[in-house]
């Protein structure tokens, strides 16, 4: 008999009991007799909850290898049957070990503990927030062109003004296993935002009166997020962009993301950066291949969008649209906290959230804790009481 804290001897035998877990250490079923160090029977006392003891009992069966855990002096629970369980696609990414409280394991032995209450326990264990009724997204589509996928869980916490933390954390989809965590203070998705929008004037991409059709296309952005309210029956859009427009002459814009020019753009049209939110150039320039990035320039939020497509000739309304697309849904998103794997793809696959980047519940905009309020404007967000 070895008596042992819980971390981190306990962490190898979690790892052969957790059904996410199977996939670690290979991508076959484990042999008896690969495992012989691990027979036996395992005796751990925890420090949290102080003194609580556990047994894990590993043993051989039929050549495969068989799992039980017994918790104080309850009778022994064999829960887990390592040898029949199938590896799973997502739990190929080595995870951090779990470390589940004496109320985890017996409820999870008992079979009481839904996947919410597990998700809901690992926002409490990792942030120390409560989350009671999470914001989760577990597709089985979503993987990437590995193969690897995850449940993602996202909790926007409003601060004061125009900032929430965002809490994100992606579990292995039985929500066993903990594969990455991040905080980040970001914009909360929500709300008007005003943009200056300048338009670099390259003719031979742009043509000689741009606006025209950049108009349509932001407002088609515009209609996304307003037939995306009506259709869940709320009173107004949770997102609106108002436009200033500006096309600028190419060698103001010699170089990319220029502070400069457009400090004198802005200086030049007495524009002042208190009345804008963000500031958005798009430069097409037929001369240089180039992707979009979200930053910051002359100290407003931005959203950069080069060449990424590698365009030559005039734009058509759909070359527009994705131009569109990608500086109000998907730069603006890095404003807002996201971040790609959220929900990964691998190339073209559409999981039935666009023309959004991520599920919309992943910022807040659905309502999941079932007061009919999305979280992002709701006052007790995923089921919080009020504070
Ligand atoms: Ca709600």
């Amino acid at each position: 008999m070895i008596r042992q804290s819980w971390r981190p001897t306990v962490a190898l035998a979690v790892l052969l009991l957790l059904p996410g877990a199977t996939a670690v250490a290979q991508s076959v079923l484990p042999k008896s007799s690969e495992l012989v160090a691990f027979m036996g029977r395992w005796v751990f006392t925890t420090t949290n909850p102080q003194g609580s003891q556990q047994t894990v009992r590993i043993w051989d069966k039929s050549g495969g290898v068989a799992a039980g855990l017994q918790i104080g002096k309850l009778p022994p629970n064999d829960m887990l049957n390592v040898g029949r369980l199938q590896p799973s696609r997502s739990a190929r990414r080595v995870p951090a070990f779990i470390s589940p409280s004496y109320s985890t394991w017996s409820r999870l032995a008992s079979g009481q503990l839904s996947l919410e209450a597990l998700v809901s326990g690992w926002y409490e264990r990792e942030f120390g927030e409560t989350i009671p009724r999470p914001a989760t997204f577990d597709d089985d589509r979503a993987v990437d062109c590995r193969g690897d996928g995850h449940l993602t869980t996202t909790a926007f916490l409003r601060n004061r003004g125009r900032t929430a933390d965002v809490l994100v954390l992606y579990l292995t989809r039985d929500g066993l296993n903990l594969v990455k965590k991040s905080r980040a203070t970001v914009l909360v998705p929500l709300g008007t935002f005003r943009v200056l929008s300048i338009v670099v004037g390259h003719t031979a991409t742009v043509g000689s009166e741009p606006l025209s059709k950049w108009q349509l296309a932001q407002d088609e952005v515009n209609q996304q997020h307003a037939e995306f309210a009506r259709n869940r029956g709320y009173v107004s859009p949770l997102v609106a962009f108002t436009n200033r427009n500006l096309v600028v002459d190419p060698g103001q814009f010699a170089t990319t993301d220029n502070s400069d020019a457009i400090a004198a753009v802005m200086e030049a049209h007495h524009l002042s950066r208190a009345d804008y939110d963000i500031v958005m150039v798009i430069n097409i320039d037929p001369a240089r291949s180039e992707g979009g990035r979200a930053g910051a320039l002359v100290g407003l939020r931005s959203v950069y969008v080069g060449n990424f497509a590698h365009w030559r000739t005039a734009l058509s309304a759909r070359d527009w649209s994705g131009i569109a697309r990608t500086a109000y849904q998907q730069l603006m998103a890095d404003h807002w906290g996201w971040q790609t794997d959220w929900t990964p793809t691998c190339g073209g696959t559409r999981l039935g959230y666009e023309p959004f980047i991520t599920a919309p519940r992943l910022f807040g905009w659905e309502d999941v804790d079932g007061d009919g309020v999305p979280e992002i404007i709701d006052d007790t967000p995923y089921g919080r009481s009020r504070y």
